[in-house]
């Protein structure tokens, strides 16, 4: 079986096709722009994507909707990733911080897929701290500024360990689990 992941984001795709080895589901990526509805809602942004991706007739695929939370900017840039990567970046959200004790933060990552005729939807978390200074050179976005374990940022470590505890890992968990229950890997 093939899935389609639709996103313009290369480095989501290759984060699918890692855990999606071995359980023979073929990943396929598909550049195809959808209304990314602002909402502060992930999930009501995926079911959105999902319905306007339906209608235009494409079928079996994944659209991922993903966020960067932080506790002291009370959750910026979140809802506003995409936007704050590309305008302020990592040093823009470093600079906010500066002199801020506390760094704590969340990735939330939510997962529509359309499989078979059935929907279903997931959303993953991963708590960690902001670093304070870039460090890293894998992964995509904000990874270089965020850390799970207080020591290596998410830039620093090899995609398997991300998947292994990141809030995409922890959806695609949860997704797997579902589409096991509803048969179909
Ligand atoms: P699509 O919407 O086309 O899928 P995108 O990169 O804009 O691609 P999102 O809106 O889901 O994806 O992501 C919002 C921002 O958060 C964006 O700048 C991403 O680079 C960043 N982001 C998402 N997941 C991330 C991850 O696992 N690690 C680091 N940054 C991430």
């Amino acid at each position: 079986m093939k899935l389609k992941v639709i996103t313009s984001n290369p480095g989501k795709v290759a984060e699918y096709q890692k855990s999606f080895d071995g359980l023979g589901i073929e990943m396929e990526h598909l550049k195809h722009p959808y209304d990314e509805v602002q909402s502060s809602d992930l999930e009501e942004v995926v079911h959105k994507g999902m319905d306007e991706l339906i209608s235009a007739g494409i079928r079996n695929f994944i659209v991922d909707d993903s966020g960067l939370f932080v506790d002291s900017l009370k959750g910026f840039p979140g809802v506003w990733s995409a936007y704050a990567q590309k305008t302020i970046g990592n040093p823009g959200i470093l600079k906010l911080m500066d002199g801020v004790q506390d760094r704590g933060a969340e990735f939330r990552c939510c997962i529509g897929c359309d499989i078979e005729g059935e929907r279903i939807v997931v959303t993953g978390v991963c708590r960690g701290t902001i670093t304070e200074s870039e460090s890293g050179h894998g992964g995509f976005g904000f990874d270089p500024i965020f850390t799970h374990d207080g020591e290596r940022t998410f830039a620093e470590i090899p995609l398997d360990e991300k998947n292994s505890v990141s809030h995409r890992g922890n959806a695609i968990k949860l997704l797997i689990e579902e589409m096991k229950g509803k048969g179909l890997v």
